[in-house]
């Protein structure tokens, strides 16, 4: 079934972004899903932790996705879902507790698929694949997790605009220091973004571990928009820029319901006629 609907797009009927707003004319949505599918952590690496964001895509027809906390055995199963897609990997750690589907085991070594990490996925080409290592990354945080945090990017091309995507998971606030570690990471992707900003559109999804309000993600709301106008307490983002299409040029939403702790975050950014 997911098989024939990606084949019918992929087969040119493109089917993405409002009718009206898509006119040959009009603007280029540049359409993304975000997520953190507590993979491990709620799901023991079960496929179903891919069930609300598999719907959405059913839905949305985005031309990207961004996947936070997922096991390397849920990574298999969307590329076997998408085979038409291309995915990069970023690798948080190589033995999460609960990825190989029994938590109560605890990380057991040299385990296959129990690898947790950050996905990017396009129904459109992957090129220029960098995960780049965050600072402060592999510092344990004082629940005893030891990870990698990374700004997972590719390109891929869509009506004439290159456009850079990126899926990331910034590391939690530690007690002690307090919100250092988080808003270096922050600071780090706003900066490492810029050029690609300059060159075109750019997408960033993913779980930041700061609120919308907090000092953290400041150098992200001073370069970037956001899909969601939502002040309320929330940590995940779908973050635009380089569109050159004005300040209304993105439009978003998010859902609190789904198999996650983590809402699931979707919209577009316009681009001009590419
Ligand atoms: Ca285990
Ligand atoms: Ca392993």
């Amino acid at each position: 079934m997911i098989r024939l609907i990606v084949g019918a797009i992929v087969g040119g009927v493109l089917s993405v972004g409002p009718s009206a707003a898509e006119a040959a004319d009009g603007p280029v949505a540049i359409k993304a899903i975000t997520h953190n599918i507590a993979g491990g952590a709620i799901h023991n690496g079960d496929w179903r932790a891919l069930s609300t964001v598999e719907r959405k895509i059913k839905r949305q027809n985005p031309d990207v996705v961004m996947l936070q906390e997922v096991c390397a055995s849920q990574l298999e199963s969307l590329k076997r879902w998408h085979p038409d897609w291309s995915f990069a990997w970023a690798e948080n750690t190589d033995s999460h507790n609960a990825c190989d589907g029994d938590p109560a085991s605890g990380p057991v070594e040299n385990v296959e698929g129990d690898e947790l990490g950050d996905v990017l996925m396009s129904r459109r080409a992957l090129s220029n694949v960098q995960a780049t290592v965050l600072p402060h990354s592999g510092d344990a945080d004082g629940r005893g997790w030891t990870r990698w945090q990374h700004l997972l990017c590719g390109d891929f091309t869509k009506a004439g605009h290159v456009v850079r995507a990126c899926s990331t998971h910034v590391m939690i606030q530690r007690a002690d220091p307090v919100v250092v570690g988080n808003a270096d990471q922050v600071r780090t992707i706003a900066s490492m973004m810029a050029p690609y900003r300059r060159r075109g559109p750019v997408v960033i999804g993913g779980d930041f571990n700061a609120g919308p309000k907090t000092a953290n993600v400041r150098p992200m709301w001073d370069r970037f928009l956001e899909v969601n106008r939502d002040t309320r307490w929330r940590i995940d983002y779908l973050w635009y820029g380089g569109l050159h299409n004005g300040r209304d040029a993105v439009k978003g939403s998010l859902s609190r319901n789904t198999v996650s702790d983590h809402p699931i975050v979707w919209g577009a950014g316009y681009a001009r006629k590419g």
